[in-house]
Formats: structure tokens, sequence, C-alpha cells
């Protein structure tokens, strides 16, 4: 096997992280990352990006304020965690050099890791792969838009798009007013893999599909609860409001099938007398349900506000339609059946029960624990129905809060890159492009991959992200991506997809300028609804020679052009992002306000999504209630993996997520230094489920799903509930394939079937 040198040699020492588990999240290990970080070669120029304004790469909490970098929605300060820098440091990397392409086949780089390729550097010239050659190699702009444009001029129904919520709502704008223009609504994106079900079951109750809550809301609650999310690692800001909120009196529950150590106790550095050395406690209260059961615990907990006279029957009646059906059910369970769906006592639900019942405003938080299930939307009901069941929506200080994932993965959905895009902003789009547009439902996420699988895609154009390692079955997702004519990546940096996911013809990467380097403003959207503006930069690549990149907005807009010229709109001045924000406010609903911004420079909240008051924007303006049924949680047997029933194998739940140190598809570290996890080839799981099949704690087994196998997993014991493991994607996304809910096309990342098994046994 060849080796392959990565172009840039200043990789960062390997931290070296050992089997011992620390006692708290954040801390010590956090400044050390920024001192390494800010005070290397690169230092200055990190610095300099920090300062500039423009909103945090990294997560959707949204941290990057009007006087630069640093600030929160609410103007405070030292709101940048240590996944802003890594995030930062990574685009910050030097150019991939051409006789690299050459001189590596794409066989020979797709040995390389997610964490070898991130390490390869900056995409800064346009190249492509052509069929049957084994490499890519540098073409000139004027080639790759004939080849774009000709990939475009196929039936509207075989093109489609793939995005990945980093870029800015302007480019996600142009992006689907180009697909839809084109009569195609194959818009698929990321939140299909991630908060989709909370879109569709938050609209369908309250008419709106994001959060009701603002940071100044959050600041006035005092209970949250906190599930199936691991904030200290994916948004570490939201972890100084919740030791603000214990400061203040308030509770925190935490529903995780593991214990995630920060969420027991943070060391934040923003306090650094008074929790950076000795950390803050954070849960009030830990359930640790059986994976995919969130549905079972709040069926209980409505269940103890019933039946201890906690339910406000006056908001119910006044605010909310379907509430006594939703009570007649909940009464009719048994607490028996309860119990054993979620494996908890009925004490630790009582407790909550009471917590919540108690409090006066009550904030309900959740990510992916709750949302990559095949019962996802559910669970999403069955929290919502809780917080109305105690008048907790509609209020100052309390509701219902979806952690949004990507920085700005919410903006794309209210720039209409959804494959469920409101019939009023058809209407408005379809008097923009002077056009009928297609009403044919779009291809998601993973309706994209089988119809690829299925050869009815001609074209796919990706806006950021890594469409092959985000799905599961990658050899599925190779496969079906194959398929495609003509790929065409837009991204900052290679990641697996680009080496993996090739297109039958012609696979392009055309390499971008990341938000802190466009040479136009632009606007990102915060979890929170908070529209950031963000300065125009300058790339640390841009006078380098032989580079030559483009912005997202130029690449659209000038392939739109090629294909519409003065059709309708000018496309050529969509080159400009401050008129692309001019139509934002007219087409956008609540988003008029973008429309000023150039001139008054003035951030804001997008209206009508923070409810002070139970009016909700659905048909009646009350809040729709949704029966939830309790989870039927099955799981298959050994032999139904084609392997004989024996000892020293064991069927689990794998929950597959995130490492301390990684953002999505891309590894920035190996191991998970707070899950006590040394390297990315390990399963955490409860040693009592390890002693029931033999095995000993560090011993290496293989790990089976239902589309392929790891071989030599490490097993790390931890205090993850028994019968649940955990590992990381994208690596296990290999093995295999999951369900969706079909209500929103979500995959079941949190509740995959496995059975491990040792070597030894396997031959036995
Ligand atoms: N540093 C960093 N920040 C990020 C990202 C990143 O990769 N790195 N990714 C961004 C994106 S796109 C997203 S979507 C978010 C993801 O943020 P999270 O949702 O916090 O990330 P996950 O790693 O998917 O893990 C979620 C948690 O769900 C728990 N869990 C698993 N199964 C269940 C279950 O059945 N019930 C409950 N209640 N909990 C369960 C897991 O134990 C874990 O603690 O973070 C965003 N921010
Ligand atoms: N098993 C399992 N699978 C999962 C999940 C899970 O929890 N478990 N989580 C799912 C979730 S929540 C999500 S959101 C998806 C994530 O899926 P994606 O969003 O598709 O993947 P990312 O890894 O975030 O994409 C990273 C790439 O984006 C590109 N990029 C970065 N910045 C920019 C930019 O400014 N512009 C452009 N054009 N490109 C840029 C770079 O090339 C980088 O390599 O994965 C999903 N898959
Ligand atoms: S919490 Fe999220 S938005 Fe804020 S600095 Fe950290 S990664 Fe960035
Ligand atoms: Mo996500």
């Amino acid at each position: 096997m060849t080796e392959i040198t990565p172009p840039e040699t200043a990789i960062s020492t390997q931290e070296k992280i050992s089997h011992s588990k620390p006692e708290m999240g954040g801390g010590l290990p956090v400044i050390n990352y920024w001192a390494e970080k800010t005070l290397d070669l690169k230092g200055g120029l990190l610095w300099k990006t920090l300062l500039h304004k423009s909103a945090c790469l990294s997560c959707a909490w949204g941290t990057g304020g009007q006087k630069g970098g640093f600030q929160n929605e609410d103007e405070e300060n030292l709101q940048r965690c240590a996944k802003s820098v890594e995030a930062i440091a990574s685009e910050l990397m030097e150019p991939i050099p051409n006789h690299f392409f050459q001189r590596y086949s794409v066989y020979e780089l797709q040995k390389l890791s997610s964490m070898e390729a991130d390490r390869l550097g900056r995409f800064s010239f346009p190249v492509i792969r052509r069929a049957h050659s084994d490499r890519y190699e540098r073409i000139e702009w004027q080639e790759v838009y004939e080849i774009a444009v000709k990939a475009f001029q196929k039936p509207p129904e075989r093109l489609a798009s793939y995005s990945s919520g980093r870029s800015s709502n302007e480019a996600a704008y142009l992006l689907q007013l180009l697909m839809r223009s084109l009569g195609s609504n194959n818009l698929a994106d990321c939140s299909d893999l991630c908060h989709a079900p909370s879109t569709v079951g938050l609209k369908q109750m309250f008419g709106s599909g994001t959060s009701m809550v603002s940071l100044a809301d959050l600041k006035k609650s005092d209970c949250l609860v906190l599930v199936g999310s691991n904030a200290p690692a994916n948004h570490p800001r939201l972890m100084n409001e919740l030791i603000k909120l214990r400061d203040r009196g308030g509770k925190v529950i935490i529903i995780n099938p593991l214990i995630e150590v920060g969420l027991v106790k943070f060391a934040s550095p923003a306090y650094p007398i008074k929790s950076l050395l000795k950390g803050s406690e954070i849960a009030s209260h830990y359930i640790q349900p059986i994976s995919g059961s969130d549905t079972a615990v709040f069926l209980g907990i409505q269940k103890a506000l019933i039946e201890n006279d906690r339910i406000n029957y006056d908001f119910l009646r006044q605010y909310t339609e379907n509430w006594e059906t939703v009570i007649d059910q909940v009464r009719s369970l048994d607490w028996a059946d309860i119990l054993t769906t979620c494996g908890v006592t009925r004490e630790e639900i009582e407790i909550a029960a009471q917590m919540i019942g108690t409090s006066q405003r009550v904030v309900f938080g959740w990510a992916m624990g709750i949302t990559q299930h095949s019962n996802a939307v559910d669970n999403v009901f069955s929290i919502a129905n809780t917080a109305l069941l105690t008048g907790n929506a509609g209020k100052e200080g309390a509701g219902t809060m979806p952690i949004r994932g990507h920085s700005n993965v919410q903006g794309f959905g209210s720039m209409g890159v959804t494959i469920r895009l409101t019939e009023e902003i058809l209407q408005t789009l379809e008097k923009l492009l002077q056009r009928s547009l297609s009403r044919v439902t779009g291809f998601d996420t993973r309706a994209l991959i089988e119809a690829s699988d299925r050869h009815q895609i001609d074209t796919l154009l990706c806006l950021g992200g890594n469409i092959y390692a985000a799905n599961p079955d990658l050899t599925q997702a190779k496969q079906a991506l194959g398929n495609i004519e003509t790929i065409i990546y837009m991204s900052t940096k290679p990641n697996l997809g680009h080496f993996h996911g090739l297109a039958k013809q012609n696979t392009l990467i055309i390499p971008v300028f990341t938000r802190f380097e466009n040479p136009h403003k632009t606007t990102t959207e915060s979890g929170n609804n908070f529209v950031r503006l963000n300065d125009e930069g300058t790339s640390h690549l841009h006078q380098r020679e032989g580079t030559n990149l483009v912005s997202e907005i130029e690449f659209l807009s000038e392939l739109a052009d090629r294909l519409h010229g003065n059709d309708a709109i000018d496309w050529r001045s969509l080159q400009d992002t401050k008129y692309i924000r001019q139509l934002i406010a007219k087409t956008i609903p609540d988003y008029e306000k973008i429309g000023e911004i150039d001139d008054t420079k003035q951030e804001f909240t997008i209206a009508n999504r923070i409810f002070h008051t139970p009016q909700f924007p659905t048909q009646s303006g009350k809040a729709q209630m949704f029966v939830t049924p309790l989870p039927k949680l099955e799981l298959p047997t050994i032999s139904s993996f084609g392997l004989p029933e024996h000892n020293g194998a064991i069927v689990l739940v794998l929950s597959t997520g995130r490492s301390y140190s990684q953002h999505n598809t891309v590894v920035y570290k190996d191991g998970d230094y707070y899950r006590g996890m040394p390297h990315r080839n390990c399963i955490l799981m409860n040693k009592s489920d390890g002693n029931r099949a033999g095995f000993q704690e560090h011993q290496r087994v293989t790990v089976r799903g239902n589309a392929g196998k790891m071989e030599n997993v490490e097993i790390i014991y931890g205090q993850i509930r028994e019968g649940s493991a955990l590992m990381f994607y994208p690596e296990v996304n290999a093995i295999f394939s999951a369900p969706i809910d079909e209500r929103c096309g979500t995959p079941a990342f949190k509740r995959v079937p496995i059975v491990v098994y040792s070597h030894v046994s396997r031959s036995a």
C-alpha cells in the first residue's frame, strides 16, 4: 500500500488519550487546546479570524456578535468555545498542491481515514475526475461551467441537490431558487438526517417548526429538561446557561441512556474562578432510559403529572386542541407497561414529574437522542405534549427548544431548502420567477440515495457536506452515487465523500471560500432564531500562487446565469448578496428585516417564532396535541445476523454519534477523552453486558450490523444503560442500514441493532 504524505506537515502532535476517565466535562483540557492552537505558528491568523465579525462556523448556538466574534445575541462576552477554534483551525490549513492530485489515484485516497482526508488541506482550484480516469486533475473554469450547464439540461426530476448547513442564507436561497426554477424540488439537506422530526412535529403542533425559546427566555427559566443531547461536546456554550440556571436555584433534568460526564459536572472556562477548577454541578436529576424509549419516559411523566394533579387544565382548555384524547390515552396506560418499556423506576419518573410540575418556567431542549429514531416525531410530540400539559408553552422563560446542529442549518430551512415548502412561499416564488412551479414532492436525503440507487438521478449539486459518509450503509451510498452521471461538490475541505462518492461520468470539486473569507456580506440564522450579519473577509489562500477559489454565491449565480440569462430575474445580479437579501425580504415570511440589514446593520430575531403568549400560528390559533403510542422496542436474535446462537455473543442496541473531537463526518482528533475511549475503533458498553457475554474490558471483538461488520473493536466499559452501546460515525455507518421515520425521513441512527462477538467464540 502506498504511504500518502500529507501536503501539509504542520499537523499538530497527536494527543495521546489514555483509558482513564475524567471526573468532569470542559475544564483544563479545553484551555490547553485553546493555548495550543492560538499560540502555534498560525495563532495570529486564528485570532484574526476569531475576532472577525461573523457567526461561529461550528454549532447553531450561534455565537459571534455585533462587535466581533466573541458575543452571543445578548452581547455577553467570552462566548467562544474550543469547538469554534477547532472548526476555524481546520479551515486555515494550507492549500492542497496540484502535484498531490497528480500523484495519488482516487483508489489510494480511498484508503485515507476521515481525519487524514481533512488534514490534506484546503481545496484551492477546481478539479475533475473524469469517467475511467483513476485520479482528479485540475480543470479550467470555462470547462467547469460547460460541464455543469450540460449536466443541468437534463429532465428536472433527474436533477438534485444536497446541502449541509454551513453555507449562508444567501447561498441557500440561491440554491433553492435555481433548483425550483429548473423544475426540480429534489432539495435534499443534512437536516433530513438531523432535526427534520422536530421541524415536522413542531410545525403540526404549533404552526412553527423551530425553537419557541430565545436565549433571553432560557435565562429566565427555572427548569431545563435536556433530552438526548451531549451539549458539553456539541453545544458547549449552552453549558454556561445550565450553570447559571443551577446557580439561581433552578433544576436540570437530563434524559440520556449514557451518563455524559459533562452533564454531571462541567468546568466552564467562561467562569475561571467559580467553575473552571472545581467544576459546576449540572444535573439535578439524571434519568437513564433504554435507548429509543423516550416517548415512554414522557408518557410516564405525564401520567405522574395527572395523578398528582399537576395538569394546567385551564391552559389546555383555552389554548390547545385534542388534549382530552391525550389525557385519556395516558390514563389508560398501565404503569407496568410504561416502566418496562423505558426501564426506569417509577420513583425516578415521579421525581422528574415533581420537578417539572412545581417549576414556574420549564424549557424542554433536545437533540439527536430524540430525533434519530424510527418514532422520532412521536418523541417530539411526547415532549411538547408534556410542555403543554403543564402550560409551559407560549410564555416567557418556557417552551420547546430543539437544539440545532450545523451553524446555519435552520437558515437553510427558512430559505426554502426543504422538500416541505409551504404553499405560501411557493406562490411568492412563482410571482418572482413569473412561472408556475412544480408541486411534485422532491427527494429528501434518504429518498435521494434510494432514487440514485434506482438510476433515477443524472445530476447532483452538493453545497457542502458529505452526502456519502453522513448516510447509513456506506456500500449502498457509494453504489448509488456511482449511478449519477455528474456530481458537483462545492467544498472547502476534502472528506471521504470526495474519494468514495464518485459519479459515473464527471465528479467536480469546486473550491469555495468559507464564511469568514467571503468577499461579500452574508447572513446566518441560529437555532434561537437570531439572524447574524457576517462581514466580508479575506482568505489566507487568496494570493497564493496557483489558487483559484470562488464564493458559493459567485458559482451558483454564474451557473444560473448561464442556464437562464435574464429570464424573469437578472440572475447575474444575484452576485450581489444585498440584492439576494432584498429578494429574501420579499419572499420569505417574517424575514422582512433582512431587507434593511445592509443599512441598519441591525441583527434581529425572526418575527413570529418566539412565543410569549399562547397564541400559535395554527389554523385555530391553538396548539394541536397528538397521541403518542408507547414504542415497541424489539431486538433481533443472534441468528438473524447469520450467526449461530452461542455463548460469547450478545445483541445490543447501538447509538451512533459524535466523539468529542469531530464535527460530523470530519474527525479532528482520535479518541474521546471524556468517555475514556482512546481511539475510534472502540465500543462503549455496560460492564454487566460484557460479563454476560464473557468479555473482558479492552478485549477486541467483532461488531456486526445488518450491512457489514467492524473487526478488532476494543471494548470500553462505561456508564451506559445496560443493553445499549455507543460507537462513532462515520466509520460505523459502514455496517448498518437504518429504518426511517416515514413522516420525516430521518434514519434511526440511535437505535441500531448489532451483535458483538469475540474472535474466539466465532470459531468455536
Ligand atoms: N463539536 C461538535 N459540535 C457539533 C457537531 C459535531 O459533530 N461536533 N455536530 C453538530 C450537529 S450537525 C448536530 S445535529 C449536533 C449533535 O449534537 P448531539 O445530538 O448532542 O450529538 P450526538 O453525538 O448525536 O449525541 C446525542 C446524545 O444522545 C444520546 N442518546 C443516544 N440515544 C438516545 C436515546 O435513545 N434517548 C436519549 N434521550 N438520548 C440518546 C447520546 O448518549 C448522546 O449523549 O451537534 C452540532 N454541534
Ligand atoms: N451514524 C450517524 N450518522 C449521522 C449522524 C449520527 O448521529 N450518526 N448524524 C447526522 C447529522 S445530525 C448530520 S447534520 C449529518 C452531517 O452531514 P453533512 O452536513 O453532510 O456532513 P459534514 O461532515 O458536516 O460536512 C463536512 C464538509 O462540509 C464542507 N464544508 C465545510 N464548510 C463549508 C462551507 O462553508 N461551504 C461549503 N460549500 N462546504 C463546506 C467540507 O468539505 C467538509 O468536509 O450526518 C448525519 N449522519
Ligand atoms: S457553542 Fe457553538 S456557536 Fe458557540 S462558540 Fe461553541 S461551537 Fe460556536
Ligand atoms: Mo446535524
